[in-house]
């Protein structure tokens, strides 16, 4: 059969991108708007959810933006029974929200770890859950969870947020399991080291100038020798969310220059 390259497009799809104001989920985002989605994604606060509202008119692209905390279950439900409501079935959800705590394990206390799991890994099961009813019902649906580098590996410092993204890939493996047969995808999108705000301490200049340690680190275990940028994401964020994918489930698709297959480059 021919291919039919209109699998890749989102026309008439409605997407719900969340803590999209900035950075990977504005990118994901503005290229699903791109690829002709309609663009639904909440915030924290209002002044994030202005500013990403902002950004997107500059874009050309009318976004709807919602104030929701993605670990306050009934809110949530209220913004997707408005969502549905207002706009339409949620095709798509991103799974884009999350925190991180770089605390040595030893000295984080139990409340931190317990934020982190709960931005990361439980947030995602309450927004899928409450997309899932609708989605049934449709006869499709599209759950895209953004995972790490850490959903493989650990490092120092970073125990709360490797157990939710470890959690957040068998999550993503596990709806996949329980809603494939429904015509429901669910996928991740495993970003590498992204330029963003949440990265912006461990790329910080040294006081003589010269670059950040774990910088240089990054760019060593990187065979693509750079950071990613969040425009990186776009291609496989669309690919995941479209037609085109519609028997990949279950996978999470590692967007990280190369850094999972690479063992390192060796000390000069
Ligand atoms: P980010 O700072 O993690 O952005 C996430 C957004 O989510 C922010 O707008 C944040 O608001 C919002 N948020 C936090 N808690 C929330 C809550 N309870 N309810 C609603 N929104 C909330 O920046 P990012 O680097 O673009 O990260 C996006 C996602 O990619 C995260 O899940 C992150 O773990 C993941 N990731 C990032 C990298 C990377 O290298 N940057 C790599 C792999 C994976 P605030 O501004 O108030 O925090
Ligand atoms: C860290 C980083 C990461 C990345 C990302 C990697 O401190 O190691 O912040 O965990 O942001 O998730 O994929």
């Amino acid at each position: 059969m021919a291919f039919d390259m209109n699998s890749f497009s989102l026309e008439g799809k409605i997407a719900l991108v969340t803590g999209a104001s900035y950075g990977i989920g504005m990118a994901i985002a503005k290229a699903y708007a791109a690829a002709g989605a309609t663009i639904c994604f909440n915030d924290i606060n209002q002044e994030l959810v202005d500013k990403g509202l902002a950004s997107y008119k500059e874009d050309g692209i009318e976004a709807h933006g919602f104030v929701c905390d993605v670990t306050d279950e009934a809110a949530v439900n209220e913004m997707v029974a408005t969502i549905e409501k207002e706009i339409g079935v949620i095709d798509i959800l991103v799974n884009n929200a999350g925190i991180i705590k770089r605390i040595p394990m030893h000295e984080m206390t139990a409340e931190q770890f317990r934020q982190v799991i709960d931005v990361d890994l439980n947030a995602p099961f309450i927004m899928a859950k409450a997309v899932i009813p609708s989605m049934l019902k449709k006869g499709h649906g599209k759950i895209i969870n953004i995972c790490s580098m850490m959903s493989e590996l650990g490092r120092e410092t970073v125990s709360a947020y490797a157990a939710a993204k470890g959690g957040l890939k068998m999550l993503t493996r596990n709806i996949a399991s329980e809603y494939g047969e429904y015509n429901i995808q669910c996928n991740g999108i495993g970003p590498g080291y992204i330029a963003t705000p949440q990265t912006a301490p461990l790329r910080e200049l040294q006081e003589d100038g010269s670059r950040h340690p774990f910088d240089q680190f990054i760019i060593s275990k990187t065979p693509a020798a750079r950071w990613g940028e969040t425009d990186d994401l776009q291609g496989p964020a669309v690919f995941l969310a479209s037609d085109a994918s519609n028997f990949v489930n279950g996978h999470v698709l590692y967007v990280d220059g190369g850094i999972l297959a690479y063992i390192g480059k060796q000390p000069k």
